[in-house]
Protein backbone atom coordinates (compact mmCIF):
# COMPACT_ATOMS: atom_id res chain seq x y z
CA UNK A 1 0.00 0.00 0.00
CA UNK A 2 1.23 3.21 -1.03
CA UNK A 3 1.94 5.63 1.69
CA UNK A 4 3.08 8.90 1.28
CA UNK A 5 5.88 9.66 3.72
CA UNK A 6 6.20 13.39 5.17
CA UNK A 7 9.54 15.16 4.46
CA UNK A 8 11.28 17.27 7.11
CA UNK A 9 10.86 20.02 5.54
CA UNK A 10 7.35 20.10 4.76
CA UNK A 11 6.49 22.67 7.60
CA UNK A 12 8.45 24.75 5.78
CA UNK A 13 7.42 24.19 2.49
CA UNK A 14 4.49 24.67 0.32
CA UNK A 15 3.99 22.66 -2.72
CA UNK A 16 7.71 21.88 -2.21
CA UNK A 17 8.46 25.29 -2.67
CA UNK A 18 10.27 27.76 0.27
CA UNK A 19 9.88 31.27 0.67
CA UNK A 20 12.10 31.83 3.89
CA UNK A 21 11.69 35.58 5.19
CA UNK A 22 15.39 36.07 6.82
CA UNK A 23 15.68 38.32 9.89
CA UNK A 24 18.85 37.88 11.69
CA UNK A 25 20.29 41.00 10.21
CA UNK A 26 20.38 42.67 12.94
CA UNK A 27 22.78 40.51 14.19
CA UNK A 28 24.79 39.56 10.74
CA UNK A 29 24.76 43.27 9.64
CA UNK A 30 23.79 45.23 12.54
CA UNK A 31 21.22 48.11 12.50
CA UNK A 32 22.69 49.97 9.47
CA UNK A 33 20.48 47.42 7.04
CA UNK A 34 17.54 49.23 9.20
CA UNK A 35 18.41 52.51 8.71
CA UNK A 36 16.72 52.95 5.42
CA UNK A 37 13.15 51.70 6.87
CA UNK A 38 13.48 52.03 10.33
CA UNK A 39 9.79 50.86 11.46
CA UNK A 40 11.94 48.09 10.23
CA UNK A 41 14.13 48.04 13.67
CA UNK A 42 11.12 47.09 15.28
CA UNK A 43 10.88 43.02 15.29
CA UNK A 44 7.22 43.43 15.69
CA UNK A 45 6.76 45.13 12.17
CA UNK A 46 8.57 42.08 10.82
CA UNK A 47 7.11 39.77 12.13
CA UNK A 48 3.78 41.28 10.35
CA UNK A 49 5.27 41.18 7.44
CA UNK A 50 5.81 37.48 8.26
CA UNK A 51 2.05 36.69 8.40
CA UNK A 52 1.83 37.15 4.32
CA UNK A 53 0.71 33.97 3.07
CA UNK A 54 3.44 33.65 0.61
CA UNK A 55 6.05 33.23 3.74
CA UNK A 56 6.51 29.60 4.65
CA UNK A 57 9.08 30.31 7.58
CA UNK A 58 10.59 32.96 9.09
CA UNK A 59 14.24 32.71 10.08
CA UNK A 60 15.30 34.88 13.47
CA UNK A 61 17.67 34.24 15.94
CA UNK A 62 17.20 33.09 19.66
CA UNK A 63 16.67 36.41 21.37
CA UNK A 64 13.76 37.64 19.02
CA UNK A 65 12.30 34.57 19.49
CA UNK A 66 11.94 34.42 22.65
CA UNK A 67 10.72 37.63 22.86
CA UNK A 68 8.23 37.83 20.30
CA UNK A 69 7.05 34.34 18.46
CA UNK A 70 4.80 33.34 21.23
CA UNK A 71 3.01 36.38 20.23
CA UNK A 72 2.74 35.14 16.09
CA UNK A 73 3.29 31.03 16.75
CA UNK A 74 -0.17 30.83 15.12
CA UNK A 75 0.43 32.63 12.08
CA UNK A 76 4.14 32.38 11.91
CA UNK A 77 6.41 29.14 10.82
CA UNK A 78 9.66 29.59 13.01
CA UNK A 79 13.01 28.57 11.27
CA UNK A 80 15.31 28.77 14.38
CA UNK A 81 18.71 30.27 13.02
CA UNK A 82 21.10 28.67 15.03
CA UNK A 83 24.20 30.27 14.79
CA UNK A 84 25.54 33.41 13.62
CA UNK A 85 28.19 36.37 13.89
CA UNK A 86 27.97 39.91 14.13
CA UNK A 87 29.91 42.14 11.68
CA UNK A 88 31.73 43.28 14.51
CA UNK A 89 33.65 40.40 14.29
CA UNK A 90 37.10 40.86 12.31
CA UNK A 91 38.69 37.14 12.13
CA UNK A 92 38.60 34.53 9.96
CA UNK A 93 34.86 33.78 8.72
CA UNK A 94 33.09 32.05 11.65
CA UNK A 95 29.73 32.06 13.22
CA UNK A 96 28.91 30.97 17.18
CA UNK A 97 25.98 28.56 17.95
CA UNK A 98 24.17 30.86 19.75
CA UNK A 99 20.91 28.72 19.85
CA UNK A 100 20.50 24.37 20.71
CA UNK A 101 17.91 22.62 18.55
CA UNK A 102 16.20 21.49 22.34
CA UNK A 103 15.59 25.09 23.20
CA UNK A 104 14.57 26.41 19.41
CA UNK A 105 12.18 23.23 19.45
CA UNK A 106 10.89 24.08 22.95
CA UNK A 107 10.61 27.34 21.69
CA UNK A 108 7.88 26.11 18.87
CA UNK A 109 10.35 25.97 15.82
CA UNK A 110 9.73 23.83 12.80
CA UNK A 111 12.97 24.08 11.41
CA UNK A 112 17.06 25.52 12.24
CA UNK A 113 18.91 27.24 10.26
CA UNK A 114 22.82 26.98 9.99
CA UNK A 115 25.57 29.01 8.33
CA UNK A 116 28.54 26.50 6.63
CA UNK A 117 31.49 28.68 5.63
CA UNK A 118 33.22 26.13 3.75
CA UNK A 119 36.58 27.15 2.72
CA UNK A 120 37.18 28.99 5.76
CA UNK A 121 39.73 28.35 8.50
CA UNK A 122 37.44 27.29 10.61
CA UNK A 123 34.88 24.99 8.10
CA UNK A 124 35.52 21.69 9.88
CA UNK A 125 34.73 22.86 13.36
CA UNK A 126 31.75 24.55 11.38
CA UNK A 127 30.83 20.95 10.03
CA UNK A 128 31.21 19.17 13.34
CA UNK A 129 28.46 21.68 14.86
CA UNK A 130 26.42 21.63 11.76
CA UNK A 131 26.56 17.19 12.39
CA UNK A 132 25.34 17.54 15.54
CA UNK A 133 22.57 20.31 15.17
CA UNK A 134 21.68 18.45 12.04
CA UNK A 135 21.15 15.37 13.84
CA UNK A 136 19.26 16.86 16.93
CA UNK A 137 16.78 17.91 14.44
CA UNK A 138 16.16 15.07 12.50
CA UNK A 139 15.20 13.84 16.57
CA UNK A 140 13.36 16.76 17.17
CA UNK A 141 11.55 16.15 12.76
CA UNK A 142 12.80 19.82 12.19
CA UNK A 143 13.64 20.42 8.91
CA UNK A 144 16.90 21.80 8.20
CA UNK A 145 18.18 25.07 6.15
CA UNK A 146 21.99 24.65 5.16
CA UNK A 147 22.96 28.82 4.76
CA UNK A 148 26.19 27.60 2.49
CA UNK A 149 28.41 30.55 2.13
CA UNK A 150 31.93 30.34 0.95
CA UNK A 151 34.06 32.54 2.01
CA UNK A 152 37.59 33.00 3.54
CA UNK A 153 41.23 33.67 2.97
CA UNK A 154 41.68 31.66 -0.61
CA UNK A 155 37.68 32.18 -1.65
CA UNK A 156 37.98 35.84 -3.63
CA UNK A 157 34.94 35.26 -5.56
CA UNK A 158 32.40 33.83 -3.70
CA UNK A 159 29.76 33.72 -5.90
CA UNK A 160 31.27 32.05 -9.56
CA UNK A 161 30.09 29.07 -10.49
CA UNK A 162 32.05 26.27 -9.33
CA UNK A 163 32.01 27.54 -5.83
CA UNK A 164 28.28 28.04 -5.62
CA UNK A 165 27.66 24.62 -7.00
CA UNK A 166 30.24 23.28 -4.50
CA UNK A 167 28.33 25.31 -1.76
CA UNK A 168 24.75 23.77 -3.19
CA UNK A 169 26.28 20.10 -3.11
CA UNK A 170 27.75 20.65 0.71
CA UNK A 171 23.90 20.80 1.52
CA UNK A 172 23.01 17.34 0.03
CA UNK A 173 26.36 15.86 1.26
CA UNK A 174 25.89 16.77 4.82
CA UNK A 175 22.32 16.23 5.08
CA UNK A 176 20.09 19.75 5.11
CA UNK A 177 16.94 19.40 3.20
CA UNK A 178 17.30 22.95 1.97
CA UNK A 179 20.36 24.81 0.75
CA UNK A 180 20.52 28.32 0.66
CA UNK A 181 23.11 29.93 -1.71
CA UNK A 182 23.93 32.94 -3.52
CA UNK A 183 22.42 33.56 -7.26
CA UNK A 184 25.55 32.33 -9.00
CA UNK A 185 24.97 35.30 -11.75
CA UNK A 186 23.77 33.41 -14.38
CA UNK A 187 20.69 30.76 -14.89
CA UNK A 188 23.35 28.28 -16.24
CA UNK A 189 25.20 28.66 -13.66
CA UNK A 190 22.15 28.37 -11.14
CA UNK A 191 20.36 25.38 -12.94
CA UNK A 192 24.34 23.63 -12.44
CA UNK A 193 23.57 24.24 -8.51
CA UNK A 194 20.87 23.15 -8.48
CA UNK A 195 21.04 20.09 -10.64
CA UNK A 196 24.12 18.77 -8.74
CA UNK A 197 21.69 18.93 -4.84
CA UNK A 198 19.87 15.94 -5.66
CA UNK A 199 17.01 15.60 -3.12
CA UNK A 200 18.12 18.76 -1.41
CA UNK A 201 16.37 21.75 -2.55
CA UNK A 202 18.01 24.63 -3.07
CA UNK A 203 16.37 28.56 -2.38
CA UNK A 204 18.51 31.77 -3.77
CA UNK A 205 19.39 34.65 -1.07
CA UNK A 206 18.15 37.59 -1.52
CA UNK A 207 21.14 39.84 -1.38
CA UNK A 208 21.22 43.63 -1.16
CA UNK A 209 18.26 45.72 -2.47
CA UNK A 210 17.47 46.38 -6.22
CA UNK A 211 14.75 46.78 -8.25
CA UNK A 212 11.12 45.47 -8.18
CA UNK A 213 11.70 44.16 -11.50
CA UNK A 214 15.54 43.32 -11.10
CA UNK A 215 14.63 41.21 -8.35
CA UNK A 216 11.71 39.86 -9.48
CA UNK A 217 13.42 38.79 -12.78
CA UNK A 218 16.49 37.18 -10.64
CA UNK A 219 14.10 35.39 -8.89
CA UNK A 220 11.78 34.34 -12.13
CA UNK A 221 15.52 33.14 -13.77
CA UNK A 222 16.77 31.30 -10.02
CA UNK A 223 12.95 29.04 -10.37
CA UNK A 224 13.46 28.27 -14.01
CA UNK A 225 16.61 26.92 -13.56
CA UNK A 226 15.56 24.30 -10.65
CA UNK A 227 15.24 26.56 -7.68
CA UNK A 228 12.86 25.32 -4.96
CA UNK A 229 12.17 29.81 -3.86
CA UNK A 230 13.87 32.22 -1.89
CA UNK A 231 15.32 33.13 1.45
CA UNK A 232 15.08 37.00 1.19
CA UNK A 233 15.59 39.64 3.97
CA UNK A 234 16.83 42.91 2.79
CA UNK A 235 14.77 42.83 -0.56
CA UNK A 236 11.70 42.98 1.44
CA UNK A 237 11.58 44.54 5.05
CA UNK A 238 14.12 47.48 3.33
CA UNK A 239 10.68 48.03 1.17
CA UNK A 240 8.48 50.69 2.23
CA UNK A 241 5.51 48.31 1.16
CA UNK A 242 6.66 44.52 1.49
CA UNK A 243 3.25 43.36 1.24
CA UNK A 244 3.66 44.43 -2.18
CA UNK A 245 6.49 42.81 -3.01
CA UNK A 246 5.45 39.42 -1.18
CA UNK A 247 2.21 39.57 -3.49
CA UNK A 248 4.60 39.38 -6.11
CA UNK A 249 7.02 36.90 -5.29
CA UNK A 250 4.03 34.62 -4.55
CA UNK A 251 2.97 34.99 -8.02
CA UNK A 252 6.76 34.28 -9.74
CA UNK A 253 7.72 31.18 -6.68
CA UNK A 254 4.16 29.07 -6.08
CA UNK A 255 2.11 30.36 -9.60
CA UNK A 256 4.81 30.17 -11.97
CA UNK A 257 4.04 33.78 -13.10
CA UNK A 258 6.51 35.69 -14.95
CA UNK A 259 8.05 39.06 -13.63
CA UNK A 260 5.39 40.81 -16.02
CA UNK A 261 2.81 39.00 -15.47
CA UNK A 262 3.75 39.41 -11.31
CA UNK A 263 4.22 43.65 -11.95
CA UNK A 264 0.74 43.95 -14.00
CA UNK A 265 -1.47 42.14 -11.32
P1 LIG B 1 19.34 39.00 2.44
O1 LIG B 1 18.21 38.57 1.54
O2 LIG B 1 19.10 40.34 3.03
O3 LIG B 1 20.68 38.88 1.74
O4 LIG B 1 19.33 38.01 3.68
C1 LIG B 1 19.77 36.70 3.59
C2 LIG B 1 20.90 36.46 4.55
O5 LIG B 1 21.42 35.14 4.44
C3 LIG B 1 20.54 36.69 5.99
O6 LIG B 1 19.99 35.58 6.61
C4 LIG B 1 21.86 37.10 6.56
O7 LIG B 1 21.73 37.97 7.63
C5 LIG B 1 22.53 37.79 5.43
O8 LIG B 1 21.95 37.32 4.25
C6 LIG B 1 24.00 37.50 5.42
O9 LIG B 1 24.58 38.18 4.35
P2 LIG B 1 26.14 38.28 4.13
O10 LIG B 1 26.80 37.36 5.14
O11 LIG B 1 26.38 37.86 2.73
O12 LIG B 1 26.48 39.70 4.36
Amino acid sequence: LYQMIPLADDAITRDEKALILAYDHGLEHGPVDFADVPASADPETVFDVATHDAVTAFAVQKGLAEAYYPSYEDDVTLLAKLNGTSNLWMGEPDSAVNWSVENAADLGADAIGFTLYGGANNEVEMAEEFRDAQEAARDHDMGVVMWSYPRGQGLKNDTSGSTIAYAARLGLELGADITKIKYPGSADAMKWACDVSGKTKVVMSGGSKTSDREFLETVETAMDAGASGLAVGRNVFQREDPTALLDALEQVIFQEKTTDEALAA
